[in-house]
């Protein structure tokens, strides 16, 4: 081969390498959760099935564990287009698409069934449209069970025994509004810090379902679970718009299937999570009471109810529709 050929050659597989990767798009996915837990699972599944079924146009990689900044923060990334792909709860979401709040009302759903039927149906689809204008394409619903009150020191039963108690929630003003109108203190807070905030009696306890409240240990400094369901949020499987765009309709359309797939994946891997996680707690100690009187808790919302929708008049018909949606 002469030295012009062979350089003529490199040239050609430099310039065929370079249009390759140009091409070729490499998704960064968020997640807060750590190895093992369903959302987890589910999302390197889609991770792998989008890169496996774009036949590499599109790379997907999952950080677990919150690595890339705490979830508002990672919202806010998504949009901006600095991550690609995430697994989000719809709590902090509502800060940024006004409607989503609505989700974040306790007591809104009758149980997981009737949020299940609400997410799949119309409802669902006008969440995922109004997510959309604001750069976030949610492709798919994950559960995230029931969320219930724990903390360091004793079984709540009635909204009086959270009197004074210093309760972490997740950041939306909806939460320190419900909080405070059961008499508790509310301190909105990273995910991250909730264990050792716990631990040193920064807060005196926290709300999540029970998979969360095992996989983050918060059982072992803060043993007393008490079973109040007060919210029940769904979770998105969310990918940046302009990594959407940027997208051929095919693989669109593969990117969409591996988030149904995931969804699917995620909520069977759930069900079963959620019994693990709780004769895992149990083993270890923590005391979970069942509350006989949740009416007691839901009659003090209406306040929160009133302010929500007093500001957001337009979304009463939304929380009528939700309240009126079968159970199938
Ligand atoms: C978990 C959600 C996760 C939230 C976390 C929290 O899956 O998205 O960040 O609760 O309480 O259940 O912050």
């Amino acid at each position: 081969m002469t030295t012009m050929l062979r350089a003529g050659l490199l040239a050609g597989v430099a310039a065929l390498a370079m249009t390759a990767a140009a091409d070729a798009a490499s998704w960064r996915g968020w997640n807060i959760h750590p190895e093992g837990y369903p959302n987890t699972v589910a999302l390197e599944q889609f991770a792998t099935d989008v890169t496996e079924k774009t036949e590499g146009r599109v790379t997907a990689e999952v950080f677990n564990n919150g690595v890339l900044g705490d979830q508002p923060d990672a919202i806010d990334q998504l949009r901006n287009g600095a991550l690609d792909f995430a697994n989000f709860n719809l709590g902090p979401m509502g800060e940024f698409v006004p409607s989503i709040n609505v989700l974040s009302l306790p007591f809104l759903f009758t149980g997981i069934d009737q949020m299940h039927a609400v997410m799949v149906g119309e409802i669902g689809q006008r969440f995922s449209d109004d997510m959309s204008e604001e750069g976030v394409v949610a492709l798919a619903w994950f559960d995230s069970g029931a969320r219930s009150f724990y903390n360091t020191k004793k079984p709540i039963n009635t909204p009086a025994d959270l009197d004074g108690l210093k309760m972490r929630v997740m950041n939306n003003q909806l939460y320190v509004d419900m909080i405070d109108q059961m008499g508790g203190n509310a301190t909105p807070m990273a995910f991250a810090e909730v264990y050792q905030s716990l631990k040193t009696g920064v807060i005196d306890g926290a709300e999540n379902n029970y998979p969360s409240f095992e996989s983050t240990n918060h059982f072992e400094v803060a043993p007393y679970y008490s079973l109040t369901e007060h919210l029940i949020i769904p979770e998105c499987i969310c990918i940046s718009q302009s990594s959407w765009e940027a997208l051929s309709p095919e693989d669109q359309e593969i990117v969409r299937q591996a988030a149904i797939d995931a969804a699917t994946m995620q909520r069977e891997l759930w069900a079963k999570r959620e019994g693990e996680s709780k004769a895992k707690v149990e083993a270890a100690g923590a005391k979970i009471n069942e509350v006989a009187d949740k009416a007691a808790f839901q009659s003090m919302m209406q306040p929160v109810y009133d302010g929500f929708l007093g500001q957001n008049p337009q979304f009463a018909d939304l929380v009528a529709e939700i309240r009126a949606t079968p159970t199938n």
